[in-house]
């Protein structure tokens, strides 16, 4: 038995890595590069002896990147974007200028992984593209310092199949599937470089294998796999995120020396009864995604199943579900987290043992089991008497959407085509720091919150000044959306250090649903009711919704989402009944991770959005027809959710739009509630024009009726500064007015 895991935590137990990279964007300079370097050179080096002191066979190489492993992989077969190739030789600053746009053009996209809250950089695939691994770059240079440092190495590399599969064609190019052939050349080549190096084996991840893969793509796996498998160390061809029950039978025939498959989601033990006499089966037992201790008796008897059922032996091998960049590193820094729950929390040290203990397990049966963990399910108060049994009757608004809008335009009074924003404004440095100071002890709260005020009267009065029609309070109070409601509902456990790379340089921390959840306070009802008092325009509160809060946290094992989400629903329905008969008007309740919670393969996605339209619908079942509700989606491929949005019940959308150009307008033509669809990236530096925002105003009118058309931005402003805000909020102003008065509407 041979025990590794996928990949090791990049940030680093500090976020060494988030301020190594601030410090070199903010000032750039040889000293601050070399620094980068150092960081990098260290996080590795710690990254790999704390595999070696868990045990583990193998040590993972190359699973590290700056930025983004996608990116890193595209700079390692020299395919940066076209567009964005400089003519400066400082390999630093290309790469960093394709993640984060500057001079030679805008950042590359952004899209979430899979079905995580990870961003990945979209790779853009042009004709005649070319690729040239030139001598291993900077994973030849991991390698051999980990060589260097005795280690018996395992590198791991992003496949060719999965990198195409994640990009979108750029210049003419019609089908990226073309460049395949050339794209496997550069990986061959690649590979020899490691074969040369001595590497035994190589993780080739292909995490496309857990989607519901296209006949296309499958082929095309085949015949790059056929022509990988022939000069190379033995190859391990690896998918997690979910069981590839799908295409396992294709993996099986594949030309390769083992498997990594997961074996916590969707597993299927009677898959592998078929599985082939002469491979590996790597079996990723260990759960890389929520950060609950393993329980080894039982994982230790699937396993056990398991190499039975294939007649493995000792070609089983033991792993992580996936890569443990989801998880933080060491939860033996959580000191503050109550004994009652401590105990059971594995961050990436943590697994890293529990590989190595079922190692130990399979190796010596009975003997290994000496090693014991206490079933952490049991020590989980039942949720019988909270509210949770009658979980199939989820109440509804108590009327119909015509009703409800004919209630709101005259309780609300707005103009036609009303202007408002997504809900943040920006987090400032000075807001940190003050929350910073707060949780030092260093300031009272009294000033705290004397100060989050003055800033919400600041935000408050700007809108006004810019003319917004529906304002908002701006979230300053909040570090991260889901994080805060985790800190004012009971059954959250929140950790100083569980940081978790979201992309580049930022991090967020999932706050742990350890209990069952449920309201203890009002969460949002001070500052909103507070702001609301400033002014005389409708002021909109803001609720992070269900499924995204539990989408974005770390959820219980031993209860189904169904469960959680309608627990954490509930406490929310408390919060919008309060904001409702408080005055507060309008009501957002974000839901964000909506799309990429959407499961892997399309088998099970029915189920999942039927409980995310149900859970929504109890969060806004409380208050009154007259108040409005609003909803946001982000990052949405959103023919697979519109169905959904329209069952969540909302009486207003606003979604993503400015960024892909509008495209998803066309699938609004048959919605017919509120809708705002973005009319401006947030996320790009240069700052939109009003022209470009009265024609995407007037093409929205093409499609929705005025009297349901909203204007905002794409997305929050809170990772903008204020100079941006005011220059794109006043553009957008002038722009909705500009329209109304060509097209004569609402005077
Ligand atoms: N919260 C959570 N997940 C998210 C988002 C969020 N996932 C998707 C999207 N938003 C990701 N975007 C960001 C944007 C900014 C930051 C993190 C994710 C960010 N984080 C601070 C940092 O890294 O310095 C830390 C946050 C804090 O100060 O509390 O800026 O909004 N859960
Ligand atoms: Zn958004």
């Amino acid at each position: 038995i041979t025990s590794h895991i996928l990949g090791y935590p990049r940030i680093g137990r500090a976020r060494e890595l988030k301020f190594a990279l601030e410090r070199y964007w903010a000032s750039g300079g040889d000293q601050n590069a070399r620094l980068l370097h150092d960081v990098r050179c260290e996080l590795c080096m710690e990254g790999w002896d704390v595999q070696r002191a868990a045990g583990m066979d193998y040590v993972t190489v190359g699973d590290f990147s700056l930025y983004d492993h996608v990116l890193s992989t595209l700079e390692l077969m020299g395919c940066m974007p076209v567009r964005l190739r400089q003519l400066s030789c400082d390999k630093l600053a290309s790469y960093f200028a394709a993640a984060r746009g500057g001079s030679a053009g805008a950042a590359m996209d952004m899209k979430k992984w899979f079905n995580t809250n990870y961003h990945y950089m979209v790779p853009e695939y042009s004709s005649g593209m070319e690729f040239d691994p030139g001598d291993g770059r900077w994973l030849a240079e991991e390698i051999d310092m980990a060589q260097a440092a005795g280690h018996r190495v395992k590198a791991s590399i992003l496949g060719p199949i999965t990198l195409l599969w994640l990009g979108k064609e750029r210049d003419g190019l019609l089908n990226r599937l073309e460049l395949l052939p050339g794209l496997v050349d550069a990986y061959v080549h690649l590979l020899s470089l490691m074969l040369a190096r001595g590497v035994e084996w190589i993780q080739v991840e292909e995490p496309i294998a857990s989607l519901d893969m296209p006949d296309l793509w499958a082929g095309a796996m085949h015949a790059a796999y056929d022509v990988l498998s022939r000069r190379s160390p033995r190859l391990l061809l690896t998918s997690y995120y979910s069981f590839p029950s799908g295409c396992f039978d294709i993996l099986c025939q594949l030309p390769v020396s083992g498997l990594h498959v997961d074996f916590t989601r969707n597993f299927r033990l009677g898959a592998l009864r078929c599985f082939p006499r002469d491979m590996v089966l790597s079996a990723g037992a260990v759960d890389g995604r929520h950060v609950w201790s393993c329980d080894l008796s039982a994982t230790a008897r699937i396993l056990d199943r398991a190499r039975d059922m294939a007649r493995l032996d000792d070609r089983l091998w033991v792993s992580t579900s996936c890569s443990l960049m989801h998880v933080p590193v060491d939860a033996a820094t959580e000191a503050a987290v109550s004994m009652s729950v401590r105990p059971m929390l594995s961050f990436a040290i943590q697994k890293a043992g529990e590989v190595a203990a079922l190692k130990i397990r399979l190796t010596h049966g009975n003997a290994g089991s000496a090693i014991s963990h206490a079933s952490p399910s049991r020590s989980f108060k039942p949720a019988v008497g909270f509210g949770t049994e009658d979980l199939q009757l989820t109440p509804r608004r108590k009327l119909g959407y015509a009703d409800r809008a004919r209630l709101q335009r005259s309780a609300l009074g707005l103009p036609v085509l009303p202007t408002t924003t997504v809900g943040s404004f920006p987090q400032t440095p000075r807001l940190r720091q003050l929350r910073v100071l707060l949780r030092r002890g260093s300031i009272r709260l009294q000033s705290y919150m004397g100060a989050i005020r003055a800033e919400i009267e600041h935000i408050v009065r700007r809108q006004a000044e810019l003319g917004m029609d529906v304002l908002v309070h701006g979230e300053v109070e909040r570090g991260d959306m889901v994080e805060y409601f985790g800190e004012s509902m009971d059954g959250f456990v929140i950790t100083r250090h569980g940081w978790v790379q979201s992309y580049g340089s930022r991090c967020a921390k999932p706050p742990i649903i350890a209990h069952d959840v449920s309201f203890v306070r009002p969460m949002t009802l001070y500052w909103a009711s507070y702001a609301s008092k400033l002014t005389n325009l409708p002021m909109k509160g803001m609720v992070t919704g269900p499924t995204t809060i539990v989408c974005w946290s770390f959820a219980r094992r031993d209860q189904s989402y169904q469960e959680v989400s309608l627990q954490v629903a509930r406490a929310l329905r408390l919060e919008v009944e309060l904001l409702g008969s408080s005055g507060v008007g309008i009501i957002q309740i974000d839901e964000p991770a909506l799309r990429e919670g959407l499961p892997l393969q399309r088998a099970m996605r029915r189920r999942y959005l039927a409980w995310a339209a149900d859970a929504f619908g109890v969060a806004c079942s409380g208050t009154s027809p007259c108040v409005q509700i609003h909803t946001h989606i982000c990052y949405s491929e959103l023919g697979d959710v519109l169905q959904t949005m329209s069952d969540m019940d909302a009486d207003v959308v606003s979604i993503e739009a400015a960024r892909s150009n509008m495209s998803p307008l066309a699938l609004l033509r048959g919605f017919h509630k509120g809708v705002g669809p973005g009319v401006f990236d947030v996320h790009s530096p240069q700052l939109p024009s009003q022209e470009a925002m009265a024609s995407r105003i007037t093409a929205a009118l093409g499609i929705v009726p005025p009297e349901n058309l909203w204007v905002n931005p794409d997305c929050g402003l809170k990772t903008r500064t204020w100079e941006q805000v005011n220059a794109a909020l006043s553009s957008m102003r002038l722009a909705v007015d500009d329209v109304k008065e060509r097209l004569r509407i609402g005077s």
